[in-house]
C-alpha cells in the first residue's frame, strides 16, 4: 500500500487506458467483417498520411492476449475499447455474425481473467460503409440502425460489461466527416445539413442510451464519451469563471448541452437562423435521456474571459508560440483537465464522471539502449494529472482516467504519423515497446498519487 500523500486520488479510483476499433484491430476482411467508411476513406489516394490505412494497424485482433499482457503489468485497473459495428452487423443491420461478437467475448474473458474491468464505446467513427451508402448520418434511419446494434449488442455483452458508452466525441466524427472533410466519409455540407447531422448524431445517442438500459442486466451503467471544449478561463477569477460557465454550455450547445439539457441553447438557434436544425419535442426528450455517468474526452483548451458583449464572455485565442505537442492542434494547456470536469458538475451536477480519453503525442525514437525517452510526453501527462489531482481534491465527482493510448496506433488522417501510445508499436514487426511515460504511469497508478 502506497502511503498517503498529498496527491493522492481518491481511494479505488480507476485508471485505466483506452484504444478504438478500427486504430488498432487490423483484421479488416476477417470472421465476416463488413466494410466501414474509414476502410473506404483511407483507400482513397491523398485522404490519409503517406496512404495508410487501417488494414493491420496494431493487429490487435490477433495479438490482443499481449496487449492484455501489457495491461496487466501497468497495472491497470481498467480498459475503455470499442466495438466494431460492421463486425457485428456486417450491413450495419439485418442479421447478427455471430463470429463477429466472438472476438469482443473472447477479449472480455481474457480482460476478467487479467483482473482489468471493461468499458466499452460502441461507436468510434467506423460507420458500417452500407449505411453511408443510404445516407450516413444525415440519414435519421442511421441513428435508430445504431440504437439496434447497440441494444442488440449490449445484450449479448451484459454478462460481461457494466459500463456502455454510445458514441465517441461527436463532434469529430461529424464536423470533420461531414463539415471539413478531414475525416471519412469526407464530406463538406453546407450548414443547414451539417447542423441536421449534428441532431441525428445525438439523436443517435438519446435513441442508444435507452436500447441499452431496455436490454442489458439491472446496474448497467450507461454513458457517452465526448470531448467536449474545456472553456476555461484564462486568469482564474470570480468574473472569468463565470464567463467559464457560460461559455460552457454556449460553446457545446451542439453536443453535450443538448444532451445534458434535452434542448438547444437560444443562442445556438439563433445562431443558425434558417440553418437550424428540424427536430420533435419527442426527440429532444430522448437526446437528454439522463446518463449514469459522463465521460470526457480531454487534450486541450479553449481559453475564455468575461466580455461585456450579448453573451458574457469571449475566447482567447493562443498565440502562434504557444506550446503544442506533436499534433499541431494539441496545444499543451494543463487546467483544461480541471476545468472541464469542474464546469460539468457544476452545471450539470453530474455525479460520476470519468475522464475517458487524455494523452498527447510526441516525436519518439529508439535510442542506441533500445529505449524510447518520452520526457515531453511525462511532462505533459504529469502537469495534466496535477490538475486532475486538484479537480478531485475539491470535490468534482472523476472517479476514473483512460490514458490514449496504450500503444501507438492508427490515428486517422495522420495515419502512423503521429505516436500517442505510452508503448511503442514497430509497425514492420509489431514489436511492442513500452516507453518511459509507461514507467511514468506505472509509479502513479502504483501509489494512486502523483510524487
Ligand atoms: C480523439 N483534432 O480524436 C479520438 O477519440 C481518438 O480516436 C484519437 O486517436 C485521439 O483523440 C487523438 O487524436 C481526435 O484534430 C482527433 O482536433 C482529432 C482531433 C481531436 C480529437
Amino acid at each position: 500500500m502506497a502511503a498517503p500523500s498529498p496527491r493522492s486520488f481518491p481511494p479505488g479510483f480507476l485508471w485505466g487506458s483506452a484504444t478504438a476499433s478500427y486504430q488498432v484491430e487490423g483484421a479488416v476482411h476477417e470472421d465476416g467483417r463488413g466494410p466501414s467508411i474509414w476502410d473506404t476513406f483511407s483507400h482513397i489516394p491523398g485522404k490519409t498520411h503517406a496512404g495508410d490505412t487501417g488494414d493491420v494497424a496494431d493487429d490487435h485482433y490477433h495479438r490482443y492476449k499481449e496487449d492484455i499482457a501489457l495491461m496487466k503489468a501497468l497495472g491497470l485497473k481498467t480498459y475503455r475499447f470499442s466495438i466494431a459495428w460492421s463486425r457485428v452487423f456486417p450491413t450495419g443491420r439485418g442479421v447478427p455474425n455471430p463470429k463477429g461478437l466472438d472476438f469482443y467475448k473472447r477479449m472480455l474473458d481474457e480482460l476478467h481473467t487479467a483482473g482489468i474491468e471493461p468499458y466499452c464505446t460502441l461507436f468510434h467513427w467506423d460507420l458500417p460503409q452500407a449505411l453511408e451508402d443510404k445516407g450516413g448520418w444525415q440519414n435519421r434511419d442511421t441513428a435508430v440502425a445504431f440504437a439496434d446494434y447497440a441494444g442488440y449488442t449490449a445484450k449479448q455483452l451484459s454478462d460481461r460489461i457494466s459500463h456502455f458508452m454510445t458514441l465517441n466525441e461527436l463532434d469529430s466524427f461529424v464536423e470533420l466527416g461531414y463539415g471539413t472533410g478531414r475525416f471519412a466519409p469526407g464530406l463538406q455540407l453546407e450548414l443547414a445539413k451539417l447542423a441536421q447531422v449534428r441532431h441525428y448524431s445525438v439523436l443517435a445517442h438519446g435513441l442508444a442510451v435507452q436500447s441499452i438500459r431496455a436490454a442489458t442486466k439491472a446496474g448497467t451503467k450507461v454513458g457517452v464519451a465526448q470531448d467536449a471544449k474545456a472553456t476555461a478561463p484564462v486568469i482564474e477569477d470570480e468574473a472569468n469563471i463565470r464567463a467559464a460557465h457560460i461559455a460552457m454550455r454556449e460553446e457545446n450547445a451542439e453536443y453535450l448541452t443538448v444532451i445534458m439539457e434535452g434542448k438547444y441553447t437560444d443562442a445556438y438557434l439563433k445562431k443558425l437562423g434558417p440553418a437550424a436544425p428540424r427536430f420533435t419535442p419527442e426527440e429532444m426528450k430522448i437526446i437528454g435521456s439522463p446518463l449514469d455517468f459522463l465521460g470526457l474526452n480531454c487534450y486541450t483548451a479553449d481559453y475564455v474571459r468575461a466580455a461585456a458583449n450579448e453573451i458574457g464572455y469571449e475566447q482567447v485565442h493562443n498565440p502562434s508560440s504557444f506550446p503544442h505537442m506533436a499534433s499541431d492542434w494539441l496545444f499543451v494547456a494543463p487546467e483544461a483537465i480541471y476545468w472541464l470536469p469542474r464546469l460539468a458538475s457544476d452545471i450539470w451536477g453530474v455525479k460520476e464522471i470519468y475522464i475517458t480519453e487524455n494523452g498527447c503525442s510526441s516525436d519518439d525514437h529508439i535510442a542506441p539502449d533500445g529505449h524510447i525517452y518520452d520526457s515531453d510526453r511525462i511532462m505533459y501527462l504529469r502537469n495534466y494529472l496535477t490538475q486532475l489531482q486538484r479537480a478531485t481534491a475539491d470535490g468534482v465527482p472523476v472517479k476514473g482516467y483512460f490514458l490514449w493510448s496504450l500503444m501507438d496506433n492508427y490515428e486517422w488522417a495522420d495515419g502512423y504519423s503521429k505516436r500517442f501510445g505510452i508503448t511503442y508499436v514497430d509497425f514492420q514487426t509489431q514489436k511492442r515497446t513500452p516507453k518511459m511515460s509507461s514507467d511514468f504511469y506505472k509509479t502513479v497508478i502504483a501509489r494512486n498519487a502523483l510524487a
